[in-house]
């Protein structure tokens, strides 16, 4: 298919899959394609380079405000590492890990088979996605290009001549502004034998796995990538090894609920190695990773196994701009940006990945836009404040506001409400109940799910919510505005329903809002 200049011609989303299929496979891996309107001069309000979710909507957020942005991107299709290796990956593999959790719990009862013995295919939950992942692509391209009225060049890098220049597969391009967002990578592991085959990070794990993993899997790291795919793993029959060298799930703010979370990890299977460090990995004969050598509270462990994952967090893919441009980065490399997203070189903007954490979608989304508010002349300030967050385990885990712990320490007359109740036998009870967790609430009530709203008894105002289930991450996305704005128990407890829901906080709220003194529950 000969495809290098798509501008005069519309292109819907199954020529643009096609498209995208072949690029992806080596087909015409060097064929850039330009969607550059013809019969006007290459300048533009802002050239992004990178069309990830920061670059694309910020070039989208541009062209809205009536400004001509244009998106160079080396991939083939827009939307960057999120629906290619990172968020739309991992939600297939928590949603794998929620169901085959369930499968396992009540395997052999109601209309569950048996599951003794089964280990699922990775493997094929890999080509599932690897297979499927070009759809979302194609239709990214397609609304980049027919309904959001972007133009762009894919398929091919960009390289930075000066401040407002670039230039891709032989044509210059320039701007008034430049927005790098060109997002960031996994860190490798530095140790002896992190070359080998079998060790994968989340990108070369749905890129390059050409093998089903054996039985034992050895995990390293302890923060959100590490869990979500060690529960992935742990939820498919296999013995996961998890080596972390701070603690597990530290970004979880409640300890509480932290400790559920954990409870529930560990009780699936999962061993968790906290202090601990993987020191080696050693050739099992083939190039392949045989066995990982850790130190485990002092002692040297070796554990036979052919697949390593590493999840030791990201690194901005700064080095490119900082080379042509000089621009200034902090010590891990993110490039430093003032409240309007500018850099220490004016006229050049940086957003999403590429500036740092939150490394999150929202952050990359949101800072795109701001970045293009403030070329198209708008003041702007761009001020991550605080967001509510979310990772999952076999779980959802939702949360916003501070822990119990720190909410105590600024509110000295802090009231909890919370289910379970907090009672020897609380986690016998079959409450929580609620969307996804009905099996668990009547048959293993302890599997059914954790939730805790932090309230100032003195203001009382909500300051911090915090759940354990499914379906809730929507609700926290409406609520830590709710929060911000101030909502008290009152408010909170007015609001209606729509019962079973996966929190409670509303009615809650109502059960205790009607007492001058606040009281628990
Ligand atoms: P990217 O999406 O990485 O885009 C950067 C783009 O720049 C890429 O497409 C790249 O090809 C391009 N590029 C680089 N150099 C050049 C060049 N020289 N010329 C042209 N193009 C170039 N966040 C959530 O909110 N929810 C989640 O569930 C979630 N899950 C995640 C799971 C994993 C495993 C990981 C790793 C991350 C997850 N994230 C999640 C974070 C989220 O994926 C990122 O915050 C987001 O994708 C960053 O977007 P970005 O545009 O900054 O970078
Ligand atoms: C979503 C990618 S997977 S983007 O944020 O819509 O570009």
């Amino acid at each position: 298919m000969k495809l290098n200049d798509v501008s005069v011609q519309g292109l819907t989303i199954r020529t643009w899959r096609a498209w995208i299929d072949a690029a992806l496979t080596g087909a015409m891996s060097s064929r850039p394609l330009f969607n550059v309107r013809p019969g006007r001069d290459d300048r533009f309000d802002a050239i992004f380079i990178g069309g990830g979710a920061a670059g694309r909507f910020g070039a989208a957020y541009l062209r809205a405000m009536g400004g001509r942005p244009l998106i160079v991107e080396s991939f083939p299709f827009l939307g960057g590492s999120c629906p290619h290796v990172a968020c739309v990956p991992h939600h297939l593999f928590s949603d794998c890990a929620a169901e085959l959790m369930l499968a396992r719990t009540f395997a052999g009862r109601l209309w569950f088979p048996p599951m003794d013995g089964v280990v699922v295919s990775i493997r094929e939950v890999v080509e599932l996605f690897r297979r499927g992942r070009t759809g979302p692509h194609a239709v990214m391209n397609y609304q980049t290009k027919e309904q959001l009225d972007v133009e762009f060049v894919l398929n091919a890098p960009a390289h930075i001549v000066n401040a407002r220049t670039v230039e891709v597969a032989g044509r210059r391009f320039s701007g008034r502004a430049l927005v790098l967002a060109t997002g960031a990578r996994a860190r490798k592991l530095d140790i002896p034998g992190a070359g080998l085959r079998g060790v994968f990070d989340y990108a070369s794990f749905v890129n390059d796995l050409d093998y089903e993993p054996g039985n034992t899997i050895v995990v390293v790291g302890g923060g959100k990538t590490a869990v979500e795919y060690a529960s992935f793993f742990n939820a498919t029959g296999r013995r996961v090894v998890m080596v972390t060298r701070g603690r597990l799930l530290a970004a979880i703010p409640d300890a509480e609920t932290r400790a559920y979370v954990i409870d529930r990890l560990v009780e699936q299977g999962v061993e968790v190695h906290e202090g601990a460090e993987l020191l080696e990995l050693r050739d099992g004969g083939d190039g392949r990773v045989g066995s990982a050598v850790l130190r485990v509270g002092g002692e040297r462990v070796v554990e036979a196994t052919d697949f390593v994952f590493a999840a030791i967090g990201e690194i901005p893919n700064s080095e490119t701009a900082v080379r042509a441009l000089g621009v200034e980065t902090n010590a891990a490399g993110a490039i430093l940006v003032d409240e309007c997203l500018q850099t220490s070189v004016p006229g050049v903007y940086a957003v999403g990945d590429l500036i740092g954490p939150p490394m999150e979608m929202f952050k990359a989304r949101k800072s795109g836009t701001y970045a293009a508010r403030a070329i198209m002349g708008e003041a702007v300030s761009f001020r991550p404040a605080s967001h509510p967050d979310f990772l999952h385990t076999h779980y959802e885990v939702s949360w916003l506001g501070p822990g119990e712990e720190e909410a105590r320490a600024r509110y000295p007359r802090l009231v909890t409400l919370r289910l379970p109740p907090d009672t020897p036998d609380g986690l016998h009870v079959g409450l929580p109940a609620g969307d996804r967790v009905m099996l668990y609430a009547l048959a293993k009530p302890h599997l059914s799910g954790f939730q805790k709203l932090l309230v100032d008894g003195a203001s009382r105002r909500i300051v911090g919510a915090h759940h354990v289930g499914y379906g809730a991450k929507d609700a926290f996305q409406y609520l830590n505005k709710l929060v911000r704005d101030g909502i008290t128990i009152d408010e909170l407890g007015d609001l209606d329903e729509l019962f079973l829901n996966p929190t409670y906080f509303i009615q809650l709220a109502r059960l205790r809002s009607g007492a001058k003194e606040l009281i628990g529950i």
